[in-house]
């Protein structure tokens, strides 16, 4: 008999209840929760479509070991443990702790348990090299609120529930489903604001899914800092500032003023591509709105200024009077504390330690990925010799990626932990089958402090692991065994030896929730919460309405309690972009977009979603492909100065003049056996820099967007030697 399973998609931060229609072990069938709270009945068909990556004929569920000849063989658990601890124990005799490091991908967000024990092991260890996909989407954002609030941990979200107005900077809801906030189903939130008679504008160089449903203003691909500026210049002009919020909140307010004065919306149109009339009017609508949020995403975050912009959108939320606002920019209060006690105990730090190669700043103990080719490539101290990819695939998701495929062989040891073969672990040592999140215990943890309504779900494993496949906090605990180490980020913890180890990551989560502003007190508070109370409402359960505002006050940890929103780093940042120049030898701007049918490098094997017309295709606009030569469906090729892509073009009025379009996440097509089967696709990050003064400097975040580029048709005879692009499967 089929039994129906309550549980919860982990694929994107949407986190979308599910029905799993169980027998024998398999998952049949995958369907939206009707009676989820926050998504009641919505689910996107990558959520349903992960019966197949469940079932896939090509998930690896046994450990393998490569060959001498390339090729790789099974090995039992046993073994491949003791030789990759064996082999960890050399590298660290020869070369000392830092010589060892990890990958960790963005999955690894979606597991209660895996962060804290990946981390936990890089801090046991005591190791730089801790690399994770926070550095391509996330870490400009943390350092800005380092800068303005105090602390990276301080992260502001849209209170998209009650905003009147939504300014939104390089996000596509519509399709990614919502990032850096979460607890409602985006599209309808979007669409709710409208309804209410509020406006929501899409600043973006492509007329996106999202824009296409709201009020599009186009912008150049890394336009944004300079269209910023101008708004903060038209909002002093004008008066409109919220002097009040100002002289409560604010340091450096009269800096700020002065900084934006030059920037008049004439001055900067040549630079955002925003006619200077449209750049007026949205600063004063912003201002004037009864509330308004300033909510920007990857678009902002992985420009070449990602940093300054995220910290002007918080200057926007507090001149305009609208953070910590109902309907402004709002900080939730999460009912599982995972940042509080990582801020109370100093833990948040930033640049408090420099790279060896690049000299760039640590983000919350992790390093630039985009750094990681070079790493392993410069002799001396500290030399990357050993590396533990965690779900991920660094090879097509971070810059530069045909020096990071060069460079991995020069390892001594590649171990990767994943569900099947990808770009990146076809290279390596050892791969060790995972979990997928339908096999595994969940509660989220990491994306609480994201939630517009706060809430929490604990999900049973839907059925047994396949094969052998184990959760990856097993995996790096026992990997850990090897190395004599206790994978936790609490000394006090690591003192207690092997016993430490037996903790398991439910007792530890049990014990925050439980001592939690929701939580139980172990008894002492009636009505409270605990992990055993959380699985009797399979569900989930709310805990409120909305985010509670009027608390900046409790998180701002300068030492003067201020929001900076003038400082120097802003000051030195402005100065920056204002000694840009352009390349006449790459006079376009390269930018992203993400797949409705796929997330990011994977979920590329599963017959329904790869139908239709899913196809790496490179967007331009007409006026530029005139010009270029280029027709719809011919060929191109883009060059930057860090390489070269031959592309398919797509001629389109959605992507502003000036720029080309192309998603990432798209690399060899491999068969069973991890070799090569047919064409490649294209992957964009052999166009985009790992050399580390290519970095944005003053967070090491990748540059993924705003890349400079030129593009020329390809003569049909060079285009037939090109493999054929369009991906069926
Ligand atoms: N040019 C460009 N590059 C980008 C971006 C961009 O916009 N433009 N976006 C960037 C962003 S935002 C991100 S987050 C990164 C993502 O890049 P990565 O962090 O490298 O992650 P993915 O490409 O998603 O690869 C995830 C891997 O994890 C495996 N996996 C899936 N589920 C599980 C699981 O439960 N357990 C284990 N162990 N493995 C699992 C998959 O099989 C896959 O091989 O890419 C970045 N790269
Ligand atoms: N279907 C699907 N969903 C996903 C993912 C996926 O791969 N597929 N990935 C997940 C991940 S890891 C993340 S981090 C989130 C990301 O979530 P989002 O940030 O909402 O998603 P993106 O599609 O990357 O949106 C970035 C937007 O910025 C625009 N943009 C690019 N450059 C610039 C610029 O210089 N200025 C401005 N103003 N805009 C710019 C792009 O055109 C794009 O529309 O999505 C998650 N959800
Ligand atoms: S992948 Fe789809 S179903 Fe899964 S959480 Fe995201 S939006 Fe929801
Ligand atoms: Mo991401």
């Amino acid at each position: 008999m089929a039994e129906q399973k309550i549980t919860y998609c982990r694929i994107c931060e949407s986190m979308c209840g599910l029905v799993a229609t169980v027998q024998d072990n398999t998952v049949l069938a995958l369907r939206p929760d009707p009676n989820h709270p926050l998504t009641g009945g919505f689910a996107c068909p990558k959520g349903i479509a992960m019966t197949e990556v469940q079932a896939d004929s090509d998930r690896i569920v046994h450990p393998l070991r490569r060959k001498g000849d390339g090729s790789f063989e099974r090995v039992g658990w046993q073994q491949a443990l003791a030789e990759i601890g064996q082999r960890l124990r050399a590298i660290r005799d020869e070369s000392g702790t830092d010589a060892i490091g990890t990958y960790m991908g963005n999955p690894t967000a979606f597991s209660h348990a895996t962060v804290p024990w990946v981390k936990g092991m890089m801090d046991a260890l005591g190791s730089r090299h801790y690399y994770t996909a926070s550095s391509q989407d996330g870490n400009s954002r943390l350092l800005a609120s380092a800068i303005t609030f105090g602390s990276p941990l301080t992260i502001p979200v849209p209170d998209l529930l009650r905003t009147d107005y939504l300014l939104m900077i390089g996000a596509n809801p519509v399709v990614s489903h919502g990032s850096m906030f979460t607890g409602v189903v985006a599209r309808e939130a979007l669409t709710d604001i409208v309804d209410r008679g509020g406006r929501v504008v899409v600043v973006d160089p492509r007329r996106t899914e999202t824009a296409r449903l709201f009020e599009h203003l186009s912008i150049r691909p890394g336009g944004d800092a300079w269209f910023m500026l101008s708004m903060l210049n038209v909002i002093f002009a004008d008066g409109l500032e919220d002097a009040a919020a100002l002289a409560r909140h604010a340091a450096d307010a009269d800096r700020l003023r002065s900084i934006v004065s030059a920037f008049t919306p004439e001055r900067t149109e040549p630079h955002s591509g925003v006619p200077a009339q449209l750049t007026r009017q949205t600063a004063r609508d912003c201002a004037t709105a009864r509330s308004a949020a300033f909510y920007g995403r990857v678009g902002a975050c992985t420009g070449p200024y990602g940093t300054l912009v995220n910290m002007l959108l918080d200057a926007l939320s507090v001149v305009t009077g609208n953070l910590d606002r109902v309907g402004g920019s709002v900080f939730p209060t999460p009912p599982i504390d995972l940042f509080g006690p990582i801020i109370k105990r100093g833990l948040d730090t930033v640049a408090d330690w420099r790279t060896r190669v690049g000299d760039l700043p640590e983000v919350l103990g992790t390093a630039p990925a985009g750094i990681m080719a070079e790493e392993i490539r410069t002799p001396g101290p500290g030399r990357l010799r050993a590396l533990l990819v965690v779900s991920g695939n660094p090879v097509l998701s971070v810059p530069g990626s045909t020096q990071l495929e060069e460079a991995l062989p020069e390892l001594d040891l590649l171990v990767s932990i994943d569900l099947g073969f990808n770009d990146t672990n076809r290279h390596a040592d050892f791969i060790l089958p995972a979990t997928t999140f339908l096999e595994r215990e969940d509660i989220v943890v990491t994306f609480l402090s994201y939630q517009l309504r706060p809430f929490l779900q604990w999900t049973d494993p839907v059925v047994a692991p396949r094969g052998e496949a184990r959760e990856e906090w097993t995996i790096l605990r026992d990997l850990s065994a090897e190395l004599g180490i206790v994978p936790s980020s609490i000394p006090e913890i690591r003192r207690l030896g092997a016993l430490a180890r037996r903790i398991r990551p439910k007792t530890l989560f049990d014990a925050m929730l439980r001592m939690g502003p929701f939580g139980d007190r172990f008894g002492l508070r009636r009505g409270g919460l605990s992990i055993a109370k959380l699985r009797r409402s399979p569900h989930g359960v709310r805990l409120g309405d909305y985010v509670e505002t009027g608390v900046i006050g409790d998180r701002l940890t300068h030492p003067d309690r201020l929001i900076h929103i003038g400082s120097d780093e802003l000051a030195a940042e402005v100065q920056r972009l204002q000694a840009e120049r352009t390349d006449p030898d790459y006079p376009m701007r390269l930018f992203g977009r993400r797949e409705l049918r796929s997330i990011n490098s994977w979920m590329k094997n599963s017959p329904t979603l790869m139908v239709g017309d899913i196809h790496p295709s490179c967007g331009i606009h007409p006026r530029d492909a005139r010009a270029l030569r280029l027709v719809d469906g011919g060929r191109a090729r883009i060059t930057s100065r860090a390489g070269s892509l031959d592309v398919v073009v797509d001629v389109t009025r959605d992507v502003a003049p000036g720029s080309v379009c192309m998603p990432h996440g798209w690399g060899k097509r491999l068969g069973r056996d991890g070799a090569d089967q047919g064409a490649a696709r294209p992957n964009v990050n052999v166009l985009t820099s790992a050399r580390a003064q290519d970095l944005e400097q003053i967070s090491g975040m990748s540059v993924l967007t705003g890349v400079e580029v030129r593009i020329e048709a390809v003569p049909p005879q060079a285009a037939a030697r090109q493999p054929v692009i369009r991906p069926t499967h």
